[in-house]
């Protein structure tokens, strides 16, 4: 009597990624939790600062009432981050972006972990925390290259004061990169999902999107989501432990 073999999800997948043409992968908080680096929801709580919740904070709101408030939670937030590595997520990601004939790596995340792993031309929806933009003319700037004690920083090509270069709420996403990652989702035949709650939009409807054009969707994440009814195949666990096993 042959031994049956469990339905093995790890060597299906990576069949699919042996045959992929395109495969397309959209990141969330969650694929640097293993980094240490906070998410902003699940377990039943949402990242609170000064009695703010984050996505207060975080907005175009509150920096325009108080920009020097927002340049300290961001100050905060670096501070986190640069005691934070990436994870065997990121790494692997960063392996995958030369295994396909072509690869998109599109991230939610501020936090710059995915090119400190070896991604390259990573799509940053949101912007990119290390990076500021200057309110008059535009041009951005290291944070690091910035005087730390001056908030808000002086741009120094025209004097005006500078922001954190990130997409807060209410804010339109950087020209082009939505485009651009919503054209690339529409062309992929393997996605996946990688640590997101999928309740931010545009982000979230970009596996909606990869999905409508026939993608086969993978969603990675410890706890279920909304896009978990349409994704072909949920993996629930954490993306650290999950991607290294798909090394094909
Ligand atoms: C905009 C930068 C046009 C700041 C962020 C419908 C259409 C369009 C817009 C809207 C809409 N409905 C509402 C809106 C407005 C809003 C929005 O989506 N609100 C939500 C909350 C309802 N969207 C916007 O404002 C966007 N702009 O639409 O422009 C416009 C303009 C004006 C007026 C109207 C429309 C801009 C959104 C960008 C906001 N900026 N970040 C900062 O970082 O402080 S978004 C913020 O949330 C972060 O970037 C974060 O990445 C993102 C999404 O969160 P996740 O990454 O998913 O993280 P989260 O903590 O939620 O979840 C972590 C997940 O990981 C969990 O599921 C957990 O289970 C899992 N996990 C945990 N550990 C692991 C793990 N998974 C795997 N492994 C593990 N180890």
């Amino acid at each position: 009597m042959p031994v049956k073999q469990e339905p093995n999800i790890y060597e299906e997948l990576r069949e699919r990624l042996r045959s992929a043409r395109h495969v397309f992968a959209l990141t969330g908080a969650g694929v640097s939790a293993e980094s240490g680096v906070p998410t902003f929801r699940g377990g039943g709580d949402t990242t609170v600062w000064k009695g703010m919740p984050f996505d207060v904070i975080s907005s175009a709101g509150m920096l325009a009432r108080d920009l020097p408030a927002v340049w300290e939670w961001f100050d905060y937030r670096r501070g986190v981050l640069g005691h934070c590595q990436p994870n065997a997520a990121h790494t692997t990601l960063a392996r995958w972006q030369d295994s396909f004939p072509r690869f998109t790596l599109v991230t939610q995340n501020v936090d710059g972990l995915h090119a400190a792993a070896g991604s390259r031309d990573v799509l940053e929806l949101h912007g990119n925390a290390w990076r500021a933009r200057c309110l008059g003319c535009g041009w951005r700037e290291d944070v690091r290259h910035l005087d730390a004690d001056e908030r808000p920083p002086v741009c120094r090509a025209c004097g005006e004061a500078m922001r954190p270069d990130v997409v807060l709420f209410g804010e339109m996403l950087p020209a082009g990169v939505f485009e651009e990652a919503a054209m690339r989702a529409s062309e992929c035949d393997l996605c996946f999902v990688v640590g997101t709650s999928a309740i931010v939009y545009p982000a979230a409807a970009l596996p909606a999107e990869a999905r409508r054009a026939g993608a086969y969707l993978v969603e990675v994440n410890p706890e279920p989501t909304p896009l978990s009814e349409i994704c072909d195949m949920t993996i629930r666990g954490l993306a650290g432990e999950i991607l290294p096993r798909l090394e094909f």
